[in-house]
Parts: structure tokens; C-alpha cells; sequence
């Protein structure tokens, strides 16, 4: 009796072992539609560059391999997004990474005010190791069930608002401005002399027009494709934050591919890393100029340093964490 049931045991877990981790030669060899979902409109760099991929995929396995793109928030704000990433529900969610330092906290490094130079040096740091140990890190976790693909550039982040032109911390008493939900952002805008409000991204547009909040912060190309515009048309330079953006995959449905399919969905993910970023700068430039042409009254300032100054208790706050990545961050030329 004994016996046998150490022989049911070691059949049930050699079961378990193929049933998890060896993919039936039929399922490997399925069509297979990836969805993936993104909160800006087709056409928008990051949305582009995922589309672009999809074509590629779908070039590479004659069809059996392609992407179906969700635009403009239709399933949700960026939370939403992860939340059936995880799921399997969605394959691919193009998100910022605001909301994944939540899930994994190392990444909290890239939404720190004032942590990059400027967009190139930030690419730079993407590109690099620190890039990579990234994306491992929450490839890696098993809390995430989210495997890391790549990154793309989404510029600086910059203060709109509708009451009045924003030209020093004291300008912004007063002010409720949206932020992604994570403290760091919230404790970033107390600091810099407004009121931080956290709150999804498919909320603001309403939050704005019904004077919920005042105003937000973003890049110029959201601020233009998601008509915030319309609605708050003092924008300032501020350029406090440059937060990539990041897209995942679902663990789920990558246990379920043949590490062929998983290699080829690598290797695309990186091309589009870096095909992303001249689609963000042509775009960055036509909203400056949209921008100007719908008479934005956009404020720059000659240096960060009053900001970067403002911002220091986020520093004090946050900073300990993560000073061996800062250190490393700074390091690179
Ligand atoms: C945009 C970014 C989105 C989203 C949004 C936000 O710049 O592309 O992924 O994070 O900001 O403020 O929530």
C-alpha cells in the first residue's frame, strides 16, 4: 500500500510538471491573436510602435502569430490594464512606469523627480544594464505574473493647469493637480507647491472639464491627442518627471507559447525599443507646434533648479531605497 502510493505520487507530479511547464506540440503550432491595449489613440507612438510589431510577428509565423490593438483606453486605464494582463485576459499592456513601481518597487527609481539628465540620458540608462536588470526584476518576481518586454520613451513631464500660469512653486498653491497613482507623485507635486491628487488616467479628462482637479501634468503629445488642451491652457516646463513607459506581457499566456515564439516576440520587443523613439520625437515636435498654433501659453524656464530644489524632501522621503541605482543612473554618459 505504502508502495504504492509513492508510485500515484510520482506519477501525479510528473503530470504536474508537464501539464505546467511543457507546451502539447498542437497548442505550440495554434493561431493565436495577441491583444494588446494602450490609453492613447492608434497612431500615437506607443501605440504604433506595439501595431508595428504585431505586423512583424504576424510576417515571421505566415499568420499563426498576430496582434490585435485595443486603443484609446477601451479596456481601461492603465490599473485595469495590468490587472487583466494578469489574468491572461490581454497579452500585451502598454502602461508608464508610475504604476508598475507599485508592483515592484526597484522601479520606483525611474519615478523619481529629476532622476535623468534628459530624454537621452534616460534612453541611454534603457538601453543598458540597468534596463535589462529592470525588466528582469519584474520578470523575475512571481507576484507580478507579468513578463517584462521593453521600454519606450515618453519625454518629460510638464504642468498644465487652468487657472493661471505657472511660473514658481508659489504659483501652484492651491492648485489640485492630477498625478498616476503612486505616493512618489503624489509627495512629488505637495512638494513642488500644489496639491497632488491621485487618480486614474481615463478619470482626468472629466476630472479637468467639471474642475474636479485644476490641472495634470503629462508630455506634450498627451496632452494634445487626449484633448487636455481644451481644458487647461497653461502649460509650464517644468519637465519635473521622465518616466519611460514599459509594455508587458501576460505570464499566463507566455507559459503557454513554445520558447521559439517566446525568443521572436523578444527579439521584435527590442526593434520596437528603439524603432518607438523616433516616432515619440517627430511627435513631441508637432504638439509643441499644435500647441503654439492653439495658443498654449507655455511658460519655460531658463533652469530645473527651483524645482529640483522643491523637490528635495521627496529625496530625503524616497531617495535612501534606491541611492546604489541612483548612483549607477548617474553614472551613465
Ligand atoms: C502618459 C503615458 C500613459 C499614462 C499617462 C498618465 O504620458 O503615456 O501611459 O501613464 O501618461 O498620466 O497616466
Amino acid at each position: 500500500m505504502f508502495h504504492y502510493r509513492l508510485v500515484l505520487a510520482a506519477a501525479t507530479a510528473a503530470a504536474l510538471t508537464l501539464g505546467t511547464f511543457a507546451t502539447p506540440p498542437a497548442l505550440a503550432q495554434q493561431k493565436m491573436v495577441l491583444k494588446a491595449s494602450d490609453v492613447h489613440p492608434l497612431g500615437y507612438p506607443t501605440v504604433e510602435a506595439i501595431v508595428r510589431m504585431g505586423k512583424k510577428l504576424e510576417a515571421a509565423t505566415g499568420g499563426r502569430l498576430s496582434v490585435q490593438m485595443f486603443p484609446s483606453m477601451q479596456l481601461g486605464g492603465e490599473k485595469e490594464m495590468i490587472e487583466q494582463a494578469q489574468l491572461g485576459a490581454l497579452q500585451i499592456a502598454r502602461i508608464s512606469v508610475g504604476p508598475v513601481g507599485t508592483i515592484v518597487d526597484e522601479l520606483n527609481v525611474f519615478n523619481m523627480p529629476f532622476v535623468f539628465r534628459d530624454s537621452k540620458h534616460m534612453e541611454k540608462v534603457i538601453d543598458g544594464e540597468i534596463g535589462d536588470e529592470l525588466l528582469a526584476k519584474i520578470s523575475s518576481n512571481p507576484q507580478t505574473r507579468l513578463i517584462a518586454l521593453g521600454w519606450m520613451n515618453a519625454g518629460s513631464r510638464n504642468v498644465y493647469n487652468s487657472k493661471r500660469p505657472i511660473r514658481s512653486a508659489e504659483d501652484l498653491k492651491g492648485l489640485k493637480i492630477r498625478m498616476m497613482g503612486n505616493p512618489i507623485f503624489v509627495d512629488t507635486m505637495n512638494a513642488m507647491g500644489g496639491n497632488g491628487i491621485a487618480m486614474g488616467f481615463n478619470e482626468l479628462y472629466s476630472a479637468m472639464q467639471t474642475g474636479v482637479v485644476d490641472g495634470a501634468e503629462n508630455n506634450p503629445p498627451t496632452y494634445i491627442v487626449q484633448n487636455h488642451y481644451q481644458v487647461a491652457k497653461y502649460f509650464s516646463m517644468t519637465e519635473h518627471l521622465i518616466i519611460p513607459e514599459i509594455f508587458v506581457f501576460s505570464r499566463r499566456t507566455w507559459d503557454t507559447l513554445s520558447k521559439e515564439d517566446q525568443a521572436l516576440i523578444r527579439k521584435v520587443s527590442k526593434e520596437a525599443q528603439q524603432e518607438q523613439r523616433a516616432l515619440w520625437y517627430k511627435m513631441e515636435e508637432e504638439s509643441v507646434a499644435k500647441m503654439k498654433a492653439a495658443g498654449i501659453e507655455i511658460v519655460t524656464f531658463a533652469d530645473k533648479k527651483q524645482f529640483q530644489d522643491a523637490v528635495k524632501p521627496v529625496w530625503d522621503k524616497y531617495g535612501g531605497k534606491y541611492a546604489e541605482l541612483v548612483k549607477r543612473i548617474q553614472a551613465v554618459q
